[in-house]
C-alpha cells in the first residue's frame, strides 16, 4: 500500500535498523523501544490486523510465527520474550499494517495490561 509506513520500510524507502528478512516478513528494531530488546515483525503483504488475517496465505501467517522463534534465539533472548500484537483503537494500534513486537532482555511484569 503506497501509503502505509511498514510498507515503506520493507521497500526500503524509509530506513529502518533491520533484523532479519525472508520472502514472507522483515523485521526491524522499533524506534521508541518499550523494552532493552524491541523488534517489530510485519509480513510483505499488507493487511491491516489479526482481524484481516484471513487475507494471508497459512503459510504467511505459520512463516511469521517461525521467524519470529528465529529471531528471539538470534538475539539470545533465551530467558524469555513477549510477543504482542496490538488490534484495534483500545489495543492503541498506531500503525495500521499487522506487526508482532518481540519484547524482551529484561523481566517483564506479569501484568500485561
Ligand atoms: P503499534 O502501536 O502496535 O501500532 O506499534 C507501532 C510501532 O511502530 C510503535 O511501537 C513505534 C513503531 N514505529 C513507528 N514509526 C516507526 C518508524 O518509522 N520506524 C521504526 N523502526 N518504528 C516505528
Amino acid at each position: 500500500m503506497s501509503d502505509c509506513l511498514f510498507c515503506k520500510i520493507i521497500a526500503g524507502e524509509i530506513p529502518s535498523a533491520k533484523v532479519y528478512e525472508d520472502d514472507i516478513c522483515f523485521a526491524f528494531r522499533d524506534i521508541n523501544p518499550q523494552a532493552p530488546t524491541h523488534i517489530l515483525v510485519v509480513p510483505k503483504a499488507h493487511t491491516a490486523n489479526i482481524l484481516d488475517a484471513s487475507d494471508l496465505p497459512d503459510a504467511t501467517l505459520a512463516g511469521l510465527l517461525r521467524a519470529i522463534g528465529k529471531i528471539a534465539k538470534a538475539e539470545g533472548l533465551d530467558k524469555g520474550f513477549r510477543v504482542i500484537s496490538n488490534c484495534g483503537p483500545d489495543a492503541c494500534q498506531s500503525v495500521n499494517h499487522l506487526h508482532f513486537h518481540i519484547l524482551g532482555g529484561t523481566q517483564m511484569s506479569e501484568k500485561m495490561a
